[in-house]
C-alpha cells in the first residue's frame, strides 16, 4: 500500500512569516505539495501512532491538498488524523483542536488575506504541539530539507470522504471527520460570559459581522446568530466559497470599505466586525468609530478582567516590533512586563507557554491570548462584545475614554504593494547602511534618538533572530518603521508604519494621516521610496 516515489527538490520552499505561500500554480506542480510535507515530516520526530489535525480555510486547492497530506501521513506513522468536515478549520480553530486532543501537531491550509481561486494564492503551514506555528528552527529545518528531498512516502488509496462525520481508515492511519465549530464555540463559552452578551443582543445591542466568504461563516452564524442570539443576518458574506467571491479576504479599510461606510452611516450598528480568509484576524468599528488594531490591543488588554476568562488579570503583554506602544503604556500601569517580538505569531508561542504573556497583539489586525497559540479574529469580536456588555459603554466612548488616560499613538501602515524585489531590497540595503548615520538629525520639529535594525534575543529558548525591521526613533517618541513583507506572493512589498505619541485631550481626535503628516513625508525622504520602487505613493494604508 506504502509507495516512495522518487522527486526532486524545488529551490523556493522557504517558509515566510506564515508558512509556505504561493500561486495555486506553484502548488499544482508535480511532487510541489508533496516535497514539503515530507519535507515537514523528515524535520520532526517522534510522532509515530500519533494525532495530525488537518484543515483549511476553504480556498482553491484546499480539499486536493487534504487528500494529499493525509495520504503522506498515513506512510509516514502517523496513527490518527483529525480532520475538519469539508476540510474546513479556521486557523485558531486547529490551534484549539490541537490543544484539546494532545495532538502531535497540525497542518492548517491557508493564504490568510491573500486572494484565493485558481490563479489566487495557496499555503501551507506547520504547526507543532502547543498549537502555535513552528517556530523559526522547525521551518528552517524544513526549508532545509526540501533543498534536499529525493523521495517521498505515499500510502496509495481512494480519496478520503471529508464531508461525512465519520471516522475511516488510511493504511495504517484512522481519519477522523469532526465537526469544525464545536470544540472552537465550546472553548469560548469557557472564557466569555455568553449570558451577558446575550442579554445584550435582546435589549436591542446590533453587530453586523462580515466573514468576507471565507472560514468564519460557520463559526460567526454558530456563536454569533445561534449561540448568542444576534438577529439573523448580522453576519454576511457567511459562507466559505473557494475564491472568497473574488475578493481579498482582509479585514481593512480598503477591502473592507463597505463595512466601515456602514458604520459610519446613520443609523449604523453598534459593533461592525469581520475576519480574514483563516479567521485569525479581527477587524473592530463602533459606531463612528474605527479602532486601529494597536489600539484595539491595548484596550482589550486593559479591559480582559471583565470577562470570565481574564478575572485574574493578564501577567503580561506581548506585542510585534512594528505595533504602536499604546500596549506598552497599560503593561505600565498594570506593573506587567511588556515584550516587543519581531512581526508573526510564530513567536509569542515561546511566551504564552512559559506563561509569561497572557494576551499578544499585532498591527495587522491580529489579538489574541494564551486560550489558544494563534491570533484568533472571532476571539477579539468576542472579547469587544462582552467588554461592551459589562460597561454598558459605546465603542466610541471606550475609546476615548482610553486616549484620555493613556494618550493616544497615532500610527498608520503604509504598503507597497508587488513592487519590484531588487528595488526593495536596495532601498533597505541602503537605508540599513545609512543608520548609524542618522542618530541627531533634525527635521523640522523632529530628531532622531537612534535607528537600528531590530534583533530579538527570545528569553525562553535564547534563540536570536536578527534583520527583523529597519527603526528610526525620534526623541518625542515617534516612530517610523521599515520591515519587507514575508507573506506575498509576486515581487516585494515594503511596509512602512508610522507612529506619534499624543497626550494632549484637545488633539486626541484629528484624522490619523493628518495627525502623521510631518513623518509621513520623512519616511518618504528618509528611504527615497520612489527613487528604489518608482512608487510615489503606497497602494494600501491602513
Ligand atoms: C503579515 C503581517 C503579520 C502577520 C502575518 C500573518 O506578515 O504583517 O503581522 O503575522 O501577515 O498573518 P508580513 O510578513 O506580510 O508583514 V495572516 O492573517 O496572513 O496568517
Ligand atoms: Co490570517
Amino acid at each position: 500500500m506504502t509507495k516512495i516515489v522518487a522527486t526532486k527538490p524545488y529551490p523556493d520552499q522557504r517558509p515566510g512569516t506564515s508558512g509556505l505561500r504561493k500561486k495555486v500554480p506553484v502548488f499544482q506542480q508535480k511532487n510541489y505539495v508533496e516535497n514539503f510535507v515530507q519535507s515537514i515530516f523528515d524535520s520532526l520526530e517522534g510522532f509515530e501512532g500519533q494525532t495530525l489535525v488537518v484543515g483549511g480555510d476553504g480556498r482553491y486547492y484546499n480539499r486536493e491538498a487534504i487528500q494529499t497530506i493525509l495520504k503522506i501521513a498515513a506512510a509516514n506513522g502517523f496513527g490518527r488524523a483529525v480532520v475538519g468536515r469539508g476540510g474546513i478549520l479556521s486557523t485558531p480553530a486547529v490551534s484549539a483542536l490541537i490543544r484539546k486532543l494532545k495532538a502531535f501537531g497540525g497542518v492548517v491550509l491557508s493564504a490568510s488575506h491573500n486572494p484565493g481561486g485558481p490563479d489566487g494564492d495557496f499555503g501551507i503551514k506547520y504547526n507543532v504541539g502547543n498549537g502555535g506555528p513552528a517556530p523559526e528552527k522547525v521551518t528552517e529545518a524544513i526549508y532545509a530539507r526540501t533543498r534536499e528531498i529525493a523521495s517521498y512516502k505515499i500510502v496509495e488509496a481512494a480519496d478520503v470522504d471529508l464531508d461525512s462525520l465519520k471516522a475511516t481508515q488510511l493504511g495504517d492511519m484512522r481519519v477522523e471527520i469532526v465537526d469544525s465549530v464545536e470544540t472552537y464555540r465550546a472553548l469560548m463559552e469557557t472564557l466569555f460570559d455568553f449570558d451577558r452578551i446575550r442579554e445584550a443582543f435582546r435589549a436591542g445591542f446590533t453587530i453586523k459581522f462580515d466573514a468576507m466568504s471565507a472560514v468564519t461563516g460557520p463559526y460567526a452564524h454558530a456563536i454569533l446568530e445561534d449561540a448568542l442570539g444576534a438577529a439573523k443576518g448580522s453576519v454576511i458574506n457567511g459562507v466559505p466559497l473557494p475564491d472568497f467571491g473574488g475578493h481579498h479576504p482582509d479585514p481593512n479599510l480598503v477591502h473592507a470599505k463597505h463595512l466601515y461606510d456602514l458604520a459610519m452611516s446613520p443609523g449604523a450598528p453598534d459593533l461592525c466586525a469581520a475576519s480574514d480568509g483563516d479567521g485569525d484576524r479581527n477587524l473592530i468599528i463602533g459606531r463612528s468609530r474605527f479602532v486601529t488594531p494597536s489600539d484595539s490591543l491595548a484596550i482589550l488588554a486593559d479591559n480582559a478582567h471583565l470577562a470570565p476568562g481574564y478575572r485574574g488579570g493578564v501577567v503580561g503583554i506581548a506585542r510585534s516590533m512594528p505595533t504602536s506602544g499604546a500596549a506598552d503604556r497599560v503593561a505600565r500601569k498594570l506593573g506587567v512586563p511588556l515584550f516587543e517580538t519581531p512581526t508573526g505569531w510564530k513567536f509569542f508561542g515561546n511566551l504564552l507557554d512559559a506563561g509569561l504573556v497572557t494576551i499578544c497583539g499585532e498591527e495587522s489586525a491580529g489579538a489574541g491570548s494564551n486560550h489558544v497559540r494563534e491570533k484568533d479574529g472571532l476571539w477579539a469580536v468576542l472579547l469587544w462584545l462582552d467588554i461592551l456588555a459589562a460597561r454598558r459603554a459605546s465603542v466610541d466612548h471606550i475609546v476615548r475614554e482610553h486616549w484620555a488616560t493613556y494618550g493616544r499613538n497615532y500610527y498608520s501602515r503604509h504598503d507597497f504593494e508587488e513592487v519590484d524585489s531588487d528595488g526593495a531590497n536596495a532601498l533597505v540595503a541602503a537605508l540599513r547602511e545609512k543608520l548609524p548615520a542618522l542618530r541627531g538629525k533634525v527635521f523640522g520639529d523632529l530628531e532622531i534618538a537612534a535607528a537600528d535594525d531590530f534583533a530579538y534575543h527570545d528569553p525562553v529558548d535564547g534563540s536570536d533572530s536578527a534583520n527583523q525591521g529597519l527603526r528610526i526613533m525620534f526623541t518625542d517618541g515617534s516612530r517610523i518603521v521599515y520591515r519587507l513583507s514575508g507573506t506575498g506572493t509576486a515581487g516585494a512589498t515594503l511596509r512602512v508604519y508610522i507612529e506619534r505619541f499624543e497626550g494632549d485631550v484637545a488633539r486626541q481626535d484629528i484624522e490619523a494621516q493628518t495627525a502623521l503628516k510631518e513623518l509621513i513625508g520623512l519616511s518618504r525622504s528618509l528611504a527615497e521610496i520612489e527613487r528604489f520602487t518608482g512608487r510615489a505613493a503606497p497602494s494600501v494604508i491602513t
